[in-house]
């Protein structure tokens, strides 16, 4: 591990691709999830998150390095460093990243996962979790996801268990069980798992992406996907990371291929098509 890591901007576009990646889920485990709320996807260095970090409406990119559990979040959606910089967590925690607006103030903030520890904090500097709950069985079986599920300005803990499809899904930020459980997905899903507010309800639900297949349903009830289209971007390699990209209070599709430095590849829609906003921004190893 090099000793310091910062973030700083680069003109650079990379082009390496990232082979060895790994999905948010322990140590070595083969699935993450991100979200606008969301969980990270890891990359060599780190997990790539997303959120309204100012509260302006716009979702925008973060990183969380666990070798320092230093978080880096940038309030637009460009290449530049981070504009808020805090340590939250233990140096190499071995917790998922998740995000959400847990308190409903309208600013998304961090937490972190710990088998099924949920750890959340209220502001972007360093201190001990505002909330800490337990929920569900910890990853692998249970892959953490969050989101407004009901429409009431909080979001709270979900997860994905990929064995049976099952989502499961608690409306307050309290230890119990979930208030909404359905299947969309198949018993062994493979799928990767993406929340958010599809059609600008305002509530959050669920998806899934299976290559560059994004399908997506916007009720919490078993069905087909409502949505359905192909968005992968230029890597070989990225995972799909959705979010609100233009406040206008829709999330859609985003990709980021991980690497030291990860390029972002955002669309403002739904929709086969190619990046509207393509940046990088991670970790330089220079
Ligand atoms: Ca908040
Ligand atoms: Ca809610
Ligand atoms: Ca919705
Ligand atoms: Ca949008």
């Amino acid at each position: 591990m090099r000793p310091t890591r910062s973030i700083r901007r680069t003109a650079s576009v990379v082009t390496a691709v990232v082979t060895t990646l790994a999905l948010g889920a322990p140590a070595t485990a083969t699935g993450a999830s991100p979200r606008t709320t969301g969980v990270g996807v890891q990359s060599t260095t780190g997990y790539e998150v997303t959120g309204d970090w100012n509260g302006d409406g716009i979702d925008t990119p973060g990183i969380f390095d666990r070798s320092t559990a230093t978080w880096y979040l940038r309030n637009s959606n460009s290449t530049g460093i981070a504009n808020i910089t805090f340590v939250y967590g233990n140096a190499n925690d071995t917790g998922y990243p998740v995000v959400g607006d847990w308190d409903g103030n309208g600013t998304d903030t961090v937490g972190l996962v710990r088998g099924d520890n949920w750890q959340l904090r209220n502001s972007h500097t360093t201190g001990t979790a505002d909330i800490a709950i337990r929920y569900g069985n910890g990853m692998p079986a249970h892959r953490p996801v969050t989101g407004d599920w009901n429409g009431d300005g909080i979001d709270t803990p979900g997860v994905f268990q990929a064995s049976s499809g099952t989502w499961y899904l608690r409306n307050s930020n309290t230890t119990g069980n979930a208030n909404i459980s359905f299947d969309y997905g198949n018993a062994g899903e493979s799928g990767f798992p993406v929340v958010g507010d599809w059609d600008g309800n305002g509530t959050d639900t669920v998806g899934l992406v299976r290559g560059d297949k994004w399908q997506l349903r916007n009720s919490h009830t078993t069905g087909t996907a409502h949505v359905s289209f192909a968005y992968a971007s230029s890597p070989p390699v990225t995972w799909p990371l959705p979010g609100d990209w233009n406040g206008d209070g829709s999330d859609t599709a985003g990709a980021v291929a991980p690497a030291d430095v990860s390029v972002w590849y955002l669309r403002n829609s739904n929709t086969t098509g190619v990046a509207h906003v393509t940046f990088s921004y991670g970790f330089d190893p220079s």
